[in-house]
C-alpha cells in the first residue's frame, strides 16, 4: 500500500484544489491531507484565510478521495509529519519545485503541475471587483 502526504491551505476551495488532490490520490492508495493552520497563514501572509481552519478541514475530509486529515502548525515540520503518518511519496503543486527535495531522505517528491488560471487570490479578487 503506497501512502501519499500533500499539504495545503485550500481556502475558497475551487477545481485546481480538486485536481491536484485527486491526481495526488491516484499515485497511490491511501491519501493524507495537511491543511495549513490559520496561525501559520497569518504568520506567512500577514492575514487569516477567508475560510478557518476547521471549515477547510471540513471540506477536505468530505471528498471521497481523501482518506486522512490533519492541521500542518508549521511548514519546517514537513519531515516529522512524514514520518508520522508514514508517507511513502510527498506530493506538491509545482508552485514548489525544488522546495521539498530535503525530504527525498524519508520519501519520494512529488511536483504536480498546477491547473491553469485559477487561484484563490484571483478568485477573492474577482468577487471584490463585482
Ligand atoms: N493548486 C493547484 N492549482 C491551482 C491552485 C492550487 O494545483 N490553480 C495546488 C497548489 O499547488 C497546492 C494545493 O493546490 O499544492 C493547495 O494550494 P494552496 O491552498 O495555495 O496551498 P499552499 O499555500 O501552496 O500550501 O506546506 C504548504 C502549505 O500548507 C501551503
Amino acid at each position: 500500500m503506497r501512502r501519499i502526504i500533500t499539504f495545503g491551505t485550500f481556502d475558497v476551495f475551487h477545481v485546481g484544489h480538486v485536481n491536484i488532490l485527486e491526481r495526488a490520490y491516484s499515485l497511490g492508495d491511501y491519501l493524507i491531507v495537511g491543511v495549513s493552520s490559520d496561525n501559520l497563514n497569518f504568520n506567512k501572509k500577514k492575514r487569516y484565510p477567508v475560510y478557518n481552519q476547521s471549515d477547510r478541514v471540513k471540506i477536505i475530509s468530505s471528498l471521497r478521495f481523501v482518506n486522512e486529515v490533519f492541521i500542518e502548525e508549521s511548514l519546517e515540520q514537513k519531515l516529522d509529519y512524514i514520518r508520522t503518518y508514514n508517507a511513502d511519496v510527498l506530493v506538491m503543486g509545482d508552485d514548489w519545485t525544488g522546495k521539498f527535495d530535503w525530504v527525498k531522505t524519508d520519501c519520494d517528491v512529488v511536483y504536480l503541475p498546477r491547473t491553469p488560471s485559477i487561484s484563490t487570490t484571483e478568485i477573492i479578487e474577482i468577487v471584490r471587483s463585482i
